[in-house]
């Protein structure tokens, strides 16, 4: 969970860049509480993941950094809503703080078996015009069936969460809600059938953007404010670790898991 502490930095950092986050910053500690609640998922999966006692597991550790010039972030007139939103908003689709990558997740593919599968719950907000938190986590469907998913508008104006499934360069609509006011809610199940990401657009806002990565076993981690992860109980073997952002795409590696030993597996993504 993020500290207080974390944040004023994290909001002295934004001053410096982009001010996307400027209006969301009084939400975000509501938004870190509601991520940082877990849900279990546990037993067999219906993705085939087992629950099983690793022995000597090991531990995977890395940093994931950005190397080149950041993209300008996106300037957005604002059409509807500016008494709210504001005349104008600019987003960053990518952001980094000194060279850390942030907004990615990193899973490890191809596992079979190993520890309980714990998985965040996928819980939105739009709060300040925006969907918090920006990039997020979720599991495929597991023993206890279909993920919840859950987005709540705390903004005294509509929003209109449109939920896609991506599908390579394809994607569909899973859900297309208007929440028309402060406390409007939606929670369902999110029947995912073979995407791996998740897109959340706003059809009042065009501004507003938020992805969900998909996990189909607990061997996975967002990065820290520092760029770095960490996922432990992971049994001996060899893996290909996929570090994912929403607009950068992926860069995957091969990592060899030993019994009890911590693998570094640092990543680079290259401005486009
Ligand atoms: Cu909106």
């Amino acid at each position: 969970m993020r500290t207080d502490t974390t944040m004023t930095s994290r909001r002295d950092d934004m001053k410096r860049g982009s001010r996307i986050f400027k209006p969301l910053l009084a939400s975000w500690s509501v938004a870190s509480r509601i991520v940082a609640a877990v849900g279990f998922i546990g037993g067999t999966s219906a993705f085939g993941y087992q629950e099983t006692a690793v022995s000597d597991p090991g531990t995977v550790v890395g940093r994931v950094s950005f190397q080149g010039k950041l993209p300008e972030p996106q300037h957005f007139p604002v059409q509807k809503n500016p008494e709210v939103c504001g005349k104008e908003f600019d987003f960053a689709f990518v952001r980094a703080v000194s060279g850390a990558l942030q907004d990615v997740a990193v899973v490890l593919e191809g596992v079979e078996q190993g520890k309980p599968f714990v998985a965040l719950p996928t819980e939105i907000v739009a709060k300040g015009c925006a969907f918090l938190p920006y990039v997020a986590t979720t599991a495929k469907k597991g023993a206890q069936g279909w993920p919840t998913f859950k987005i709540e508008n705390k903004d005294p104006v509509m929003h209109n969460p449109h939920i896609y499934e991506v599908m390579g360069a394809g994607r569909r609509t899973l859900w297309n809600v208007g929440l028309p006011e402060q406390g409007s809610k939606i929670e369902k199940e999110l029947r995912v059938l073979k995407g791996k990401v998740i897109k959340i657009e706003c059809d009042q806002h065009d501004f507003m953007h938020s992805w969900v990565r998909l996990v189909d076993n607990p061997y996975f981690a967002m990065v820290g404010r520092d760029g770095s992860f960490k996922m432990d109980g992971v049994p001996p073997g060899r893996y290909k670790l996929v570090a994912w952002h929403p607009t950068l795409g992926e860069q995957t590696r091969e990592v060899v898991v030993t019994s009890s030993g911590t693998t570094t597996a640092d990543v680079t993504f290259p401005a486009k």
